[in-house]
């Protein structure tokens, strides 16, 4: 007489639970790198943006937001200048919009603010950077200022 129809044995279900397993762990690594990637790429166009905005500034007053060569925050006293805010009229008389408000604090895609740094000098160097007059940083994934970072030049 045979034995009715039975449900999966132990052996069964853990090689389903090993293959699941198996899948996930080729499938999560690639899905994370497209998520990083994707981050990047808004990184770079906010940075774009950014140094346009900076362009921008530069081609109406003939100056840079900060008088220096020094590396600045991108914070929400830089954010109010340029879009025109008045908490310091002094950088922005005529009140110009040069960029629409940043969503939430204007941080990068990992949460950190970034930075800039002008021509100053006029050399037509920023930093390291050659042949550009605005660089544009952002501390990438690992939110330090080491071996991820991502520039964009103008
Ligand atoms: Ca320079
Ligand atoms: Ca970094």
């Amino acid at each position: 007489m045979k034995t009715s129809t039975r449900g999966f044995t132990l052996i069964e279900l853990l090689v389903v639970v090993i293959i699941i397993a198996i899948l996930t762990l080729m499938i999560f690594p690639s899905v994370s790198a497209l998520r990083q990637r994707a981050k990047i790429g808004r990184a770079k166009a906010d940075m774009q943006a950014l140094a346009n905005t900076i362009m921008a500034y530069q081609t109406e007053y003939l100056a840079w937001p900060q008088d220096d060569d020094a590396v600045h925050t991108v914070d929400s006293a830089f954010y109010d200048i340029m879009t025109g805010g008045t908490n310091d009229i002094t950088k922005n008389p005529r009140q110009i919009a040069f960029m629409p408000k940043p969503p939430g604090n204007g941080y990068d895609p990992w949460g950190t603010n970034y930075s800039y740094q002008c021509d100053y000098n006029g050399d037509k160097m920023v930093g390291t950077n050659t042949d550009c007059r605005i660089a544009i940083y952002s501390e990438g994934p690992n939110q330090t200022n080491a071996t991820d970072d991502i520039v964009v030049t103008k």
